[in-house]
């Protein structure tokens, strides 16, 4: 993403220029209409400009801004003192406006996000408009700080632990959002997290998405705990731990293999390779023997290999069937190794009821048909939160 890609945006806003205010200067000078007409058309070219001003000055203000972001101090008590120049109508933002109301305390920390209008005005948290003038944005020097582990240490440092961007299905907006955001290194970590994956080794924290809005994606910045007292379930010979299955019809079949090349623990990993066939999806599975009482334990962990394929993956236990299980998922939106934990204690998927006492079976599932790629677990383990760290 560059400054092209501003142009392109702000081009095509030429076409409409041209149909709505040189079609009738056109017509008008040809057609020497009379003096009512030419005092409308002259009208509507003025709210043509002035529409073009309210859209276009903004985003190249915005752009430069985030462009130009230098080694200030992040200010949080600059919060709420902006309006969104972008507004959205009321309505997107009753569903945002009653999650916040309902479920966030007011002390909870503030949110930075883009575009965010009517949220300013109907709840009490603090908010960092981005799409905000240049004497509140111009203080944000963390968006643009290259070197990430320092940005995640002055986030860490301040107040804010929410971002709320606008999701691609908002459009117009998104699109902004995205040039605008295009060289920020913090807005594509946060992007790209997936549930509780810790981003880079060596910090205790993770982003993971709150909430999806209709909208717009709410994360929240928290700390990862630090785990303790690891009890591995499977390490290595991981072929013979996992059995895979595959299942309906489409374009692809699935193989694992032990990995001794791309390892992250021990000797070996798990590979899983797509190739050209007649499934649709896979998963793998394990049944343990005897019945798991995992109570004294907080989080299920694992690493997973990413390749940025985009799929759906899923962490499923039975407890201690089909019809009582809790689920979690992520996406495959990174490449390399990531430990993703799950907290045991609340599933954000759950059928029937969870049992951590029952635990009978896990399964990992790529959930995303007919996706090709190559992915590699290792050393998956349960953890408990250190308490006094
Ligand atoms: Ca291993």
């Amino acid at each position: 993403m560059s400054i092209l890609d501003l142009i392109v945006i702000l081009l095509i806003w030429i076409p409409l220029i041209f149909l709505m205010v040189g079609r009738h200067f056109i017509s008008n000078y040809w057609n020497c209409a009379s003096r009512q007409i030419a005092a409308s058309s002259f009208k509507k070219r003025v709210s043509i400009f002035a529409l073009i001003l309210v859209l276009g000055v903004p985003a190249i203000q915005n752009y430069s801004i985030i462009k130009q972001i230098g080694p200030r101090l992040f200010d949080p008590g600059e919060a709420n003192r902006a309006v969104s120049i972008l507004s959205y109508r009321d309505e997107v933002f009753l569903e945002v406006i009653n999650y916040y109301q309902s479920y966030m305390p007011v002390d909870s920390g503030t949110t930075m996000g883009f575009g965010l209008g009517p949220l300013l005005h109907f709840t009490e948290m603090q908010f960092i408009e981005l799409a905000a003038p240049p004497n509140v944005v111009d203080k944000l020097d963390l968006l643009n700080q290259s070197n990430i582990s320092m940005a995640i240490d002055g986030l860490l440092n301040s107040d804010v632990k929410y971002f709320l961007f606008p999701k691609s299905s908002a459009g117009f907006r998104f699109n902004i959002f995205e040039v605008l955001s295009s060289n920020t290194n913090l807005f594509y970590l946060i992007l790209n997290s997936t549930f509780l994956v810790e981003g880079l080794s060596g910090k205790n924290y993770s982003f993971i998405k709150a909430k999806d809005f209709t909208l717009f994606g709410l994360y929240a910045l928290v700390e990862t705990p630090r785990i303790t007292e690891e009890i591995k379930i499977i390490d290595e010979n991981s072929t013979e731990f996992w059995e895979l299955v595959q299942d309906g019809e489409g374009e692809i079949e699935t193989h694992i293999s032990e990995d001794f090349d791309n390892v992250e623990s021990g000797e070996s990993s798990l590979a899983i390779e797509t190739d050209h066939g007649t499934y649709s999806r896979w998963f793998l599975q394990h049944s343990f023997e005897e019945l798991g009482d995992w109570k004294q334990f907080t989080y299920f962990g694992l690493f997973f290999h990413g390749s940025r394929t985009a799929a759906e993956v899923a962490v499923i236990i039975d407890t201690p069937d089909v019809y009582n299980r809790g689920e979690w998922r992520f996406v495959d939106s990174f490449s390399g190794w990531k430990l993703i934990m799950f907290p045991l204690e609340s599933p954000p998927i759950v059928r029937g009821n969870f049992s951590i006492s029952e635990v009978r079976k896990i399964y990992i599932v790529l959930r995303s048909p007919n996706v090709k790629g190559l992915w590699n677990v290792d050393n998956v383990f349960l953890g408990k939160i250190v308490n006094n760290p």
